[in-house]
């Protein structure tokens, strides 16, 4: 099938279009179950300058495929856009860090043979997980992010991953015994072409191992926040199966993993048996209704439930006179903001451990973000965890703050506090 897609673009209008068949099978058998309406890009932080200047806002709704049952965003903002100055780095968040560690230490186990074996990541960012490994085998990183990539400790090609890229590594490098590519491959408009680059760069018993935000957890932990314009697709087993099956690669197994709330850790390549969990997986999700457009249609509704329930808590303790602020800036407390509304009215700022974003004002709700040292000196009543895929870790380090009566509210997927 591969090549025999046509995708027929929308009206390409400036800095985004709107997609008319589905980008992975090419089905036009494609309808909208989702719509959260024009928000501002999710990491499109301002300085003080920009506060004052228009934001340019885009639709953001969800299209399920009733074909190969992806669901997707409805419009795509150009890349370029998105990703070249770029406000999210990994090494802000040690939970994650960690985890890569874990990943990274798994590929040198498993798969690195050799200090020639050649490591290559998509989406290294600042370079976190292959400076676990640079010392045991070859490594390359892959971000099109300038500003992150000029500070990363590996070696790194500022560019987007295409199959072009892949075949000059591959020429100058060789083949890759693993290509991973962590919270990416959710990311890419045009996914054929980077699974077929990353066929392309993996030698012939090679793996290819990447992990993406499951579409399963953003249903069952509400996670709606995860919808943002970097996020073009909302994968499921399925679907990522029917794609590397259709360029000729095999699903060798599949792990669910807690981070991000659930993502799932999907082991690809060219040769290999699958794994007896893979088909487990796969029927774990049609118990599921992943492969159900009304699965889509209902989970709106819950959002819409959350929405109500979490502002009339806000007005409430801000009827009480309380302070209550954010903790954690990421891109996805921007989504949950910006749909339901809160800004300064609620929130006095938010604290968030990555320096870009110190200094800076959300966008769209231009809360200012601050240095989590600002809770050394100012003690709030409430706090609006944003960053709630890090709860555990996070009501852990502030436990002090906890004993002293502050309270921190879960905003999904239904708004609590603890
Ligand atoms: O796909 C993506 C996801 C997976 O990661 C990218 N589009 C960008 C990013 O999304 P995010 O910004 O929602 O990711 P995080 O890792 O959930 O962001 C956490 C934010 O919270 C960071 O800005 C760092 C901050 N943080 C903090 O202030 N104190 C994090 C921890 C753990 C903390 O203790």
């Amino acid at each position: 099938m591969a090549g025999s897609i046509k995708r027929i673009f929308g009206n390409r209008m400036e800095n985004f279009y709107q997609r008319v068949t589905c980008p992975l099978c090419g089905s036009a058998d494609i309808e909208t179950v989702l719509d959260l309406g024009e928000t501002p890009l999710a990491n499109a932080f301002l300085d003080e300058a920009a506060l004052e200047k228009e934001e340019p806002k885009f639709p953001l709704s969800l299209n399920f495929c009733r074909n190969c049952f992806s669901v997707q965003l409805r419009h795509v903002v150009n890349g370029e856009v998105l990703f070249k100055n770029y406000h999210y780095a990994t090494s802000a968040s040690r939970p994650l860090v960690e985890h890569f560690y874990g990943l990274a230490d798994e590929i040198t186990e498993k798969y690195v043979k050799s200090p020639e074996d050649f490591v290559v990541e998509i989406g290294s960012n600042d370079g976190a997980l292959l400076s676990r490994i640079k010392d045991r085998c070859r490594v390359l990183g892959i971000d099109p992010a300038s500003n992150i990539t000029e500070s990363a400790s590996v070696p790194t090609v500022t560019d987007f991953f295409t199959t072009a890229l892949a075949e000059e590594i591959r020429l100058k490098h060789g083949r890759a015994r693993v290509v991973t590519a962590n919270n990416v491959m959710a990311h890419i408009d045009d996914l054929r072409d980077v699974f077929a680059g990353v066929k392309e760069l993996l030698s012939d018993d090679g793996r290819f191992i990447f992990e993406v935000h499951w579409v399963g957890n953003l249903l069952t932990e509400g996670g709606f926040d995860q919808i943002y314009h970097e996020h073009l697709y909302y994968h499921s087993l399925h679907t990522l199966k029917t794609l590397l099956e259709s360029l000729g690669m095999t699903v060798n197994d599949i792990k669910l993993i807690p981070i991000h709330g659930e993502s799932i850790r999907v082991y690809a390549g060219k040769s290999g048996e699958s794994a007896p969990f893979v088909r487990e997986f796969l029927d774990r999700e049609v118990k599921m209704g992943l492969t159900q457009k009304s699965t889509y249609v209902n989970f709106s509704n819950k959002i819409e439930t959350n929405k109500k329930k979490l502002l009339e808590l806000l007005s409430g303790l801000k009827a009480d006179g309380k302070k209550i602020i954010g903790y954690g800036a990421p891109a996805k407390g921007n989504t949950l903001l910006n749909y339901f509304g809160i800004g300064p009215d609620m929130l006095d700022y938010i604290t968030d451990t990555t320096p870009q974003k110190q200094g800076t004002y959300t966008p769209g709700t231009h809360l200012p973000v601050v240095s989590p040292e600002k809770l050394k000196t100012e003690i709030p009543d409430y706090i609006l965890l944003l960053s709630w895929n890090y709860a555990g870790a996070i009501l852990e380090k502030e436990k002090e703050l906890r004993k002293k009566g502050v309270k921190f509210i879960i905003p999904v997927p239904e708004a609590c506090i603890v």
